[in-house]
């Protein structure tokens, strides 16, 4: 089937993530895919996941940071839908049978209080809407051989969104200076990278503000309620079965991860 279209490239996203089988890029048969044009393909494949009985519960940003960016190759941040069925309590392990290659990357997640509505959305604004603060992980999932993609790719495919687990505890961000919120990521119990919350856009504020301003573009915004992951702090690391990993916050509190 020839991809050429927002319907069949759809299709072949939702394929691929049924039958964990990577596919090669969109934009490999579809030159002309634009990002606008790869927006309503993530709008199509969200559609179906809801046709199905999945609720949006919020919203992710991706490649915010240097280390995400130089590692796929795009300085372009980006915006995509999080499911209910994403949400994992963090005693699960993560489920390496539902996926086809399995990558995590700690993240600062917020829970909003209000809605964000872009265009002009600043930091502080951004801020003011939060409730709290949470430390997170997300597992990403390309349905791209090998992560290779280009932005309007990557941008169909939900920003290669699979589960994420967030801490229980929740910060007011009144109370905590997210720029020098540290954490460190180890795996095995060795360290292997660390990063603050300037990593992200300066500031994961910016961060929030920038995807209630991008989706302003699309009509869409930020609803009170939903959860926001702000975008991979360092370098995503891939998971493999009986692998601990674990993200130590400065205040954030800490989360140990499995997968089986
Ligand atoms: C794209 C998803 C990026 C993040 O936090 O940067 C992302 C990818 O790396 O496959 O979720
Ligand atoms: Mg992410």
């Amino acid at each position: 089937m020839a991809v050429t279209d927002i319907k069949s490239a759809s299709e072949k996203l939702l394929a691929a993530e049924d039958s964990r089988t990577s596919i090669s890029r969109i934009t490999e048969e579809w030159s002309g895919l634009d990002l606008e044009t790869a927006y309503k393909v993530q709008r199509e494949v969200i559609s179906a996941r809801t046709a199905q009985g999945r609720k949006i519960i919020g919203t992710k940003l991706g490649l915010t940071s240097k280390a995400k960016q130089v590692r796929m190759g795009i300085n372009s941040p980006l915006t995509a839908k999080l499911l209910d069925n994403y949400y994992l309590a963090t005693d699960t392990p993560i489920p390496l049978a539902a996926l086809i290659q399995p990558r995590i990357e700690p993240e600062i997640v917020f829970i909003m209080k209000q809605d964000l509505r872009g265009p002009n959305v600043t930091a502080a604004q951004a801020l003011a809407a939060v409730e709290s603060v949470h430390a997170g992980f997300e597992v990403i999932d390309s349905r791209f051989t090998d992560y290779s993609f280009a932005l309007p790719d990557v941008v169909s495919d939900n920003a290669s969104s699979a589960y994420f687990f967030m801490g229980n505890k929740g910060v007011s961000p009144a109370d905590l200076d997210l720029t020098f919120e540290a954490v460190a990521l180890s795996v095995n119990g060795k360290c292997v990278a660390t990063a603050t919350g300037a990593a992200v856009q300066g500031h994961p504020a910016e961060a929030l503000a920038l995807a209630a301003n991008s989706l302003a573009a699309q009509g869409d915004y930020i609803r009170a309620g939903e959860i926001v992951l702000t975008g991979g702090l360092t370098d995503a690391i891939p998971v493999e079965a009986g692998v601990q990993i674990s993200a130590e916050f400065t205040n954030l509190g800490s989360l140990f991860i499995t997968a089986e």
